[in-house]
């Protein structure tokens, strides 16, 4: 299953995300290093429900609305310099290891100082806060790396191959390959066998831009000044408002409002029930939603997955005439697959067995068998034929 991250500095909303994603019960506080522990939970990506299309109704969905699970983890804050001790340090992004990509929060209120210790809103420029986090994993890489350079420059007995094989063995965990070393070397002409630790710097940077794809997104949009927004929004930095989205999900829950994550807007189911509080609050909310378009938080998931992972959702079927299962279960799974997969593909998440005996595939909308390495589409419905049981 994908696996994004949730970092940033102290006190930026990482857990009220976390929570508002999730629904897990995790400790959320106005001052810097609440989370120490990182949480784990599973989160989910809207997409539309291939039932929609297909004109059939389905139990997987909700109002052709299909979430589709993936793994989000909240870890500790991290502080300029945390490669040198600050803060926490950086030794708890050693969390970040199983992240295939990184959701990189700011508070764009401006109301959290460089140490995530709360300020008045618009007194730090968040701007600030968006470069930190690339240079600080990159200084962490470079700490692994560091840890194994003697050995690697030993073993290699003077042979640059060797050492880029050595490097990429040491981070083949974050799917760090040969080629992407060697490609690194030229890109920034490093000479492996005389080179420093300083001159590898440039090559952990490039190992963290590989490895972990990272979105900024702009926190507590509530309560951003219109001047820290424009400027945020110039660097292309997307906005959510975690507070509102864990209300709203909350709301939700006790059938307050209809409200799927995502939508642009909710409804309240019975206006004479809300207290005058309340009220105000959703009443904000709905103002808010209008000027972003949401409260953002599924909106920074789906682009996570969809955009920088690049991932496209296909429904496996065993009966491609009714769309389901055995068991009569119409579209029972939805996989997230890389962009560029084939139906062989698909055979192996399924199950390694039916990989290995994949025969050949039919698409289920059109009945029509499609080759080996047909590039399979978002949203399609896949019957696998293999000689696995
Ligand atoms: N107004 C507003 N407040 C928010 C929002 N998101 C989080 N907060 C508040 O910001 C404070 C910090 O939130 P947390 O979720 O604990 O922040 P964190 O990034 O997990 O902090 P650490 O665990 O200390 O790193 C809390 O008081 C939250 O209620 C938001 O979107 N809007
Ligand atoms: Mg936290």
């Amino acid at each position: 299953m994908i696996t994004l991250a949730l970092a940033g500095k102290p006190n930026c909303g990482k857990s009220t995300f976390f929570k508002a994603a999730t629904l897990a019960n995790v400790e959320i506080a106005n001052y810097p290093f609440t989370t120490i522990n990182p949480n784990f939970g599973v989160a989910y990506v809207r997409t539309p429900c291939a039932c929609k299309g297909l004109n059939i109704s389905c139990t997987h969905c909700v109002d052709g609305v299909r979430f589709v699970p993936v793994n989000l983890i909240d870890v500790a804050g991290l502080v300029p310099d945390a490669h040198k001790g600050k803060g926490l340090g950086n030794q708890f992004l050693d969390h970040l290891r199983q992240a295939d990509a990184i959701l990189h929060l700011v508070d764009a209120s401006g109301g959290t100082d460089a140490e995530g210790n709360p300020v008045d809103i618009g007194s730090h420029n968040p701007m600030e806060d968006v470069k930190f986090l690339g240079y600080e994993m990159t200084m962490w890489v470079y700490g692994i790396l560091d840890k194994h350079w003697s050995r690697i420059s030993r073993q290699s007995q003077g042979k640059g191959s060797a050492i880029q094989q050595g490097i990429a063995e040491v981070f083949a965990g974050l799917g760090i390959t040969y080629e992407d070393i060697r490609d690194a070397e030229l890109k920034f002409k490093i000479d492996f066998i005389h080179a420093t630790m300083e001159d590898l710097i440039p090559l952990c940077a490039e190992i963290v831009s590989i490895s972990k794809p990272m979105v900024v997104i702009g926190n507590k949009f509530d309560l951003a000044p219109e001047e820290l927004r424009k400027r945020l929004a110039e660097a292309k930095v997307t906005f959510t408002s975690a507070a509102s989205e864990l209300a709203l999900r909350n709301a939700a829950a006790a059938h307050v409002i209809k409200y799927l994550p995502g939508d642009p807007e909710f409804k309240v189911v019975d206006e004479r029930s809300l207290s005058a509080p309340q009220k105000a609050g959703l009443t904000k909310i709905a103002g808010l939603m209008r000027e972003n378009n949401g409260t953002g938080v599924q909106q920074a998931v789906n682009h996570a997955v969809f955009n920088l992972l690049d991932m496209i959702v296909v429904y496996p079927v065993e009966d491609e005439t009714h769309f389901s299962n055995k068991q009569g279960d119409v579209l029972p799974d939805a996989y997230l697959m890389k962009k560029g997969s084939t139906p062989h593909d698909l055979a192996f998440q399924v199950h390694t067995e039916i990989g290995k005996g994949f025969l050949y595939a039919i698409d289920a909308r059109s009945k029509m068998r499609i080759k080996e390495n047909h590039i399979l589409k978002d949203g399609d419905v896949i019957k696998i034929v293999s000689a696995a049981k």
